[in-house]
This record gives structure tokens, C-alpha cells and sequence, in this order.
């Protein structure tokens, strides 16, 4: 890619509908299918830079909602950037703000021009519209900018649905419009639709029609279950143009992400690594594990021996639940880590097996590992 190209994305094989390929942004590149660490407040909750970058991320995402009302998006840009802030020196991605509104924000009303609301924090009134949300994606300097939209609550008829999307589809076009193009840097349109195939037909319509750098499939994973998610999946992501990145926001467990991948999406972000860290829960080649469960707390074994995170190289299962059990901060770090690495590991044996041409038997085989009772 050339130094003035906007961000890009190449395809470096195909295995059924599954891809490999390079993100190509202003701070790096990023291999697909890739997952995104969230750092929502300017940090990868209780992770360094250094130490996310040890577990083989290579993008984080950012929030604009929980950015600009704390300490505000002017004040990011006057401490130099959330690249130079977090002292995150790879891509990042920034969600739109529209999403958290709905989910955090107890007081807001939405109209046709954005959304007014009130601080989760100390209930200031804030206003978000396309406009505003793109401009403070730029004063954070998101390599991957995306549009404001609305996620349509799940589960909608058919009428809402549609006029919900219809209403992210002029935000798009609006957000398109606020959008300065600078090398590497890119703009991601939104599908929305809810589960209706006619819908996601037009929004893929409507996004195409307009351009963007990249593609994301909004508006799954909130209550409508796997099978349906992946049901919705099956018609919507090859409504996407085939030569742009695809990005599944919000998602998921491992076996949601395999399920994904296998449907030709090529980037994720979810909070369950980092938020079931927190709370004790570890992702690891045999399952879900609760490191507060006291079965631990005589284990010597590590927590995942096929592993090679700090957790697991050099600590105990007993440890861990020790940890967990007195209320130590080292237990949600190192758990934060281990779930990360996990995440990390799964996505580039992922991708490998691809290149491989060998998809669903390493998929078959993950899966196998989950169910095995080795524990
Ligand atoms: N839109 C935006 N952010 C999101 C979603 C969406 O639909 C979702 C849905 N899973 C998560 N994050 N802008
Ligand atoms: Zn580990």
C-alpha cells in the first residue's frame, strides 16, 4: 500500500468463507481474523501497554461515550492523542458512542439529528450526533473511525427495525460526510437490520452506495442467542463487499468467534476476556474454569498448560485461587492476561489453519478441547 492510500485491508487466502488477511492502518499492520482488546477508558483494565502488547494484540479499541465525558475528547487531544495517552503505539479502533449511550446512559432521547444525554457519571447533559461523534474520533485519532448508528433492541418487529436502520443508514451518510481522509486512517460503515435478511439487504445496500474503508455487522449479540446470531450471519455478511474488512462488533466467546470466522468475518472485540478476568473466570484450552472456585486451592497444576502467559508459566492454579479468595488486585491482572493471551493464541491458530487450508479440522479440534474433561 502506498504512503497516501487510506487504510486498507488484503486478502491473503480464503478457506471456504473464511479469510486471512492484513489490515494496513497508520500505526501498523494488523493480520485477520484479529480481536480487539477493549480499552473503553483509555486502558485495557489493569493491563500496561507493554503488557497488552506482550499477549500478541495488535489493535485495541477505544470508546468515544465513555472518552468524551471523561476527561473529554479536547483534553485527549491536548495530552497528544489516545496513541501517545495510553502509551499504545499500534492501531486502535473507537466505537461511535450511540451503542454505550443506549446501554450506560440511564436518561437519553434520540431524535433524528443524534441523542441527547446525561452522564452515567454525574448526570451532565451531553449531546451526540454524526457530526459531533466523527470529530471526536478524529481529536482521539482513531485509526479506525466508526459511524453513528443506533444498535436496534433486540427483539424488534419488523416496522422498528426498519426504521431504525433507516436511521443509521442517514447517520452513515452523514458520518461519511464529517469524515477527513488522511493515509492510513479509515472510516467503517455499520449494517443494521436486526435478524430480517430483506433489511441487512438494504443496509448493505445503502452502505455500499456510500463507501466505506471497512464494513461492521451492528446490531447482533443482544439477546437473540448463537443460533440466531449465526442465522443472521449466514445472509449478512456476504452482502458485504468481499474486498473490505468485516467486523462483528461486540463479539463474542471463542466459540462464537469460530462460528464468525467460519462465516467470513475478519475482526471482533468483546469485553469477555477482560471483564471475566476480572471476575475470576479463565478461558483455557479445556473451558471456562471460576479460579474462585475453592476445588483450586490445592491445585499445583497451571492454570492452561498449553499456555505461555505469565499466569500460567509461573503460578500455580492454588495461587490463583488464593489470589481471587483474598481480593488481591494480582488475580484480575493476571487472570486480565491469561484471557487475553487465550484470545490471542485462538485467533492466530485461526488464522494459520486458513492459510492451511485446513479451517474446520483446527476448529474441530479447539472445540474438542473445550468438552475434553482434562481438569
Ligand atoms: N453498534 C455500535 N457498537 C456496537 C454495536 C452496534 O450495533 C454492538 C452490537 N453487538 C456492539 N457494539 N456502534
Ligand atoms: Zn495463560
Amino acid at each position: 500500500m502506498t504512503s497516501r492510500a487510506p487504510l486498507g485491508w488484503s486478502c491473503q487466502c480464503t478457506d471456504g468463507r473464511a479469510r486471512a488477511g492484513t489490515l494496513h492502518t497508520a500505526h501498523g499492520e494488523v493480520p485477520t481474523p484479529v480481536f480487539m482488546p477493549v480499552g473503553t477508558a483509555g486502558t485495557v483494565k489493569g493491563m500496561t501497554a507493554d503488557g497488552v502488547r506482550a499477549t500478541g494484540a495488535r489493535i485495541v479499541l477505544g470508546n468515544t461515550y465513555h472518552l468524551m465525558l471523561r476527561p473529554g475528547a479536547e483534553r485527549v487531544a491536548a495530552l497528544g492523542g489516545l496513541h501517545t495517552m495510553m502509551d499504545w503505539h499500534g492501531p486502535i479502533l473507537t466505537d461511535s458512542g450511540g451503542f454505550q449511550v443506549m446501554s450506560l446512559s440511564q436518561l437519553r432521547k434520540l431524535d433524528q439529528d443524534g441523542v441527547t444525554f446525561q452522564s452515567h457519571i454525574n448526570g451532565q447533559k451531553f449531546r451526540l450526533t454524526p457530526e459531533r461523534s466523527i470529530e471526536i474520533q478524529h481529536l482521539l485519532d482513531a485509526d479506525v473511525t466508526m459511524c453513528f448508528d443506533e444498535c436496534t433492541p433486540f427483539p424488534a418487529t419488523h416496522e422498528v427495525a426498519a426504521q431504525s436502520m433507516r436511521l443509521s443508514m442517514a447517520w452513515a451518510a452523514r458520518s461519511r460526510a464529517a469524515f477527513t481522509e488522511r493515509p492510513g486512517y479509515g472510516l467503517f460503515g455499520i449494517q443494521q437490520g436486526s435478524v430480517f435478511e430483506d433489511l441487512r439487504a438494504e443496509s448493505a445496500r445503502a452502505l455500499r452506495g456510500i463507501g466505506f474503508e471497512g464494513y461492521a455487522i451492528g446490531g447482533l449479540a443482544v439477546g437473540e442467542g448463537q443460533e440466531e446470531m449465526f442465522r443472521t450471519l449466514d445472509f449478512s455478511v456476504p452482502m458485504l463487499p468481499e474486498t473490505h474488512p468485516r467486523y462483528l462488533m461486540g463479539v463474542g466467546t471463542p466459540g462464537d468467534i469460530i462460528g464468525a470466522v467460519r462465516r467470513g468475518v475478519d475482526m471482533f472485540d468483546c469485553v469477555i476476556p477482560t471483564r471475566s478476568g476480572r471476575t475470576g473466570r479463565a478461558y483455557t484450552s479445556g473451558g471456562v474454569l471460576n479460579m474462585r472456585n475453592a476445588r483450586h486451592g490445592d491445585n499445583t497444576a497451571p492454570l492452561d498448560p498449553d499456555c505461555d502467559c505469565p499466569a500460567c508459566t509461573r503460578h500455580s492454579r492454588g495461587y490463583l485461587q488464593h489470589l481471587f479468595k483474598a481480593g488481591e488486585m494480582l488475580g484480575p491482572i493476571l487472570l486480565t492476561w491469561h484471557n487475553i493471551r487465550y484470545y490471542q493464541c485462538l485467533m492466530q491458530r485461526l488464522r494459520e489453519a486458513i492459510l492451511a487450508g485446513r479451517f474446520e479440522a483446527e476448529a474441530a479440534v479447539i472445540e474438542a478441547g473445550w468438552s475434553a474433561s482434562r481438569q
